[in-house]
Parts: C-alpha cells; structure tokens; sequence
C-alpha cells in the first residue's frame, strides 16, 4: 500500500489526509531532551548516525504520523564547507563569518562527502526502523535554502534585521553569487546522498526569504531553489521536493510556478483561502500555528483542525504547522493535534 503522505504529494488521494509536523522531533519531548543530554555540541550529535535515527523516531513512537523527518540541521552544509559552526546554550548558532571573496577563498574548502554520507546513514539506520516500527511512514530528508543558509554564513548568527546580508546582496554582488552558487551545488549533493540512503520526499526550508524584496526574491531564493529541482528531478522525476518559503506572502505564487516546486509548504501568516486559491503547486502543507499549538487546549487546537480540513477538502493538503513545535508545547497538545485529523468525520 502506498504511504499516505505520497499519496498526498502526487494527488492520488484528497481527503485522506497525511499529518506531520515541522521540528516534531525537538525539545518538547523528554525523550529527545534524554538523548540531547549525551552531547554538548549539537553538530556532533546532528553527526552521530545512531542517536539521529533514535530521535527521528521518537513522535512515532508518541503519535499517528504519516512522516518522520531525519533529524540534522541546515547549518550541516557550512560545516561541511569547513566554516566552524557552534550552537551555544540558550543563544542559536554562532559561525566563523564569510563576507568577502577573501573570505570564501581562505575559509571555505572542498565539502567533506563524510557529513554527507553521516546523515545518509542515519537515514539508511531511520529507514530499516520505521520499516520496522511503522512501516506506512514517509521518510523525509531536508536542506536549508541556500538563501537562509548564507544569511547565517554572512551574519555569523542568526539575523536580527539582515542589515549586512542586504547590504552584501547590493554592495558585493560577485562575492554574493559566489556564495550562493557554492551552497547550492553543496545542497544538490547533500540531498543526492540523503535521497540514495532512502529519502522518499526532500524539503527546503527558506526561513528568511520573507526578507528579500521581489527581484532578490527572484535571484537568491527562486533561481537557486529550481536549480535544486531540476537537478533532482533530473535524476529523481518522480520524488516529491516541498519548499517553504517563510514570510513570503503573495510571491508564493511565483515561487510556485518558477521553481516547479511539487507542494509548498505554507507559514501562518498567509490566509490559506488566498494559497488555495493562487498558488499553482500539486500540493500545499501547514499554515496551522505554532503558537496557537503551543497556548491553546486540546479542544480548540481540534477546533483549528476542523476548520483546516472543512477548508482543505478535495485539495492535496497535508496537514502541518506554519512553523516548528516550540519547546514550550504540551505533548498532549500535539497528540490532540494529530488525534484530530485521524478523527474527523467531514
Ligand atoms: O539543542 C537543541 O536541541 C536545539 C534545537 C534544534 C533542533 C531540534 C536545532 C538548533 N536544530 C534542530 C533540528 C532541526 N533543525 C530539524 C530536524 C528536526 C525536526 O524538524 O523534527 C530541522 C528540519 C531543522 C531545520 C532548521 N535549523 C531551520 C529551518 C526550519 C526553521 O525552523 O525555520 C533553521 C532556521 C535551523 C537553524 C537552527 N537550528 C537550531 C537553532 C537554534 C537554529 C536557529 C534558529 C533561528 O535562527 O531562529
């Protein structure tokens, strides 16, 4: 029998609805803060094939879901472009700073395959589990965009107003091409091995595009996305790619269409009347919030489900938040959520 998810993906089926959640492995769950615990640099753990399929399997485990999504983070490509990357307590990443051809030339060097194939294996190790475990289970493998991801190469950190990744984008316009170029061919590559380890689905998560004005938008987050689909549907034709493109608003619709993109996952800031409507892609994902998820009961949080689905009826929509679980949310609350889509009547 065909995975729920993919029968989502490829349309097959509207109204069996597939529900997954984004960052569904993470530290609301005691579990997975129990195997954080054993690592006090978060690469090394993202690296540790073992302890990356333990994680990925946990929500399984609590809830009846239709995708695990491999546990490692975006910032795996800089690192394995040699840019030191660190994850401090309480205070995100922190990365050696790349803002100049200088920079690119003495601080980048050829991607280690070995963080590649690390993460290929703990998708090779998830894959044997779930088929184990929960055989109906889409496995999903993912990248950072290459926008989002030169943004914490340029900033060293997360960007409080992208005033030095803007500035650059205008300023050094062959330094930033280069950087951009050099991550999207690292990103072809990375999601090759995770694909030929088992990836059914691929996702690009553009966190910041909201940032860029439309001709930016254009150049550093539609151009390099189609290049990552072209190049797998190249090879792949048929493995569904999901982008999210956060805060984008209404150039979803062209981020669709020019990136031929197989379903866009949507933030919660966009009404889904208005994606349902205009945005030209096989499928859609999301757009229920996380907040809400996190501050509202298990019965309004049903009540949000509902309404997704009274509105997502006859449409390829998978059922999933509009951004990442936050570490304050209840597990209940996450059950309620997916109890709900397995119970609606319609
Ligand atoms: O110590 C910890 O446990 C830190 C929390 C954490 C987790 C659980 C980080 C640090 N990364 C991850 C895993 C992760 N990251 C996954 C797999 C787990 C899952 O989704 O179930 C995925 C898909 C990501 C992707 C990711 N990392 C994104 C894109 C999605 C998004 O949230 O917008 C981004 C921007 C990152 C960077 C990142 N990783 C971690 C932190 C604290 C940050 C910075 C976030 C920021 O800049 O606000």
């Amino acid at each position: 029998m065909e995975k729920r998810l993919l029968k989502t993906l490829t349309q097959k089926d509207l109204n069996d609805k597939s529900v997954w959640l984004m960052r569904q492995a993470g530290r609301y769950l005691p579990e997975y803060r129990k195997v954080r615990s054993n690592f006090s640099d978060f690469i090394e753990f993202c690296m540790n094939s073992e302890a990356a399929a333990e994680v990925t399997i946990q929500p399984l485990k609590r809830f009846d879901l239709d995708a695990a999504i491999i546990f490692s983070d975006i910032l795996v490509i800089p690192h394995a472009l040699g840019i030191k990357v660190e994850f401090q307590k309480d205070h995100g990443p922190i990365l050696d700073k790349v803002q100049s051809i200088s920079d690119l030339n003495a601080k980048l060097k050829e991607p280690n395959r070995r963080v590649y194939e690390n993460v290929g294996r703990s998708i090779a190790l998830t894959k044997a589990e779930i088929k184990k475990v929960k055989p109906n289970t889409a496995l999903i493998g993912f990248a950072g965009s290459p926008f989002t991801v030169a943004s914490y190469m340029i900033e060293g950190k997360t960007s409080k107003d992208f005033r030095n990744v803007l500035r650059l984008a205008y300023e050094d316009t062959k330094f930033f091409n280069q950087l951009i170029d050099k991550v999207t061919d690292a990103t072809i590559d990375y999601l090759m091995v995770q694909i030929e380890n088992g990836a059914e689905v691929v996702k690009l998560f553009d966190s910041w595009s909201g940032v860029l004005n439309t001709p930016l938008f254009n150049k550093l987050t539609i151009k390099p996305t189609n290049k990552i689909v072209e190049a797998i549907k190249a090879k792949y034709p048929d493995l569904p790619v999901i982008g999210f493109a956060r805060g984008a608003g209404v150039k979803q619709k062209l981020y669709a269409k020019k990136t031929k993109i197989d379903c866009v996952a949507i933030d919660q800031y966009t009404p889904l009347s208005w994606v349902l409507k205009n945005v030209p892609a096989k499928a859609t994902q999301g757009n229920l919030d996380n907040m809400m998820l996190a501050y509202s009961s298990p019965k309004d949080i049903k009540k949000s489900v509902n309404k997704l689905l009274d509105a997502t009826k006859d449409k390829a929509h998978i059922v999933n938040l509009g951004h990442g679980v936050i570490p304050e949310t209840p597990v209940d609350n996450v059950k309620a959520l997916v109890d709900a889509v397995r119970e609606y009547k319609g």
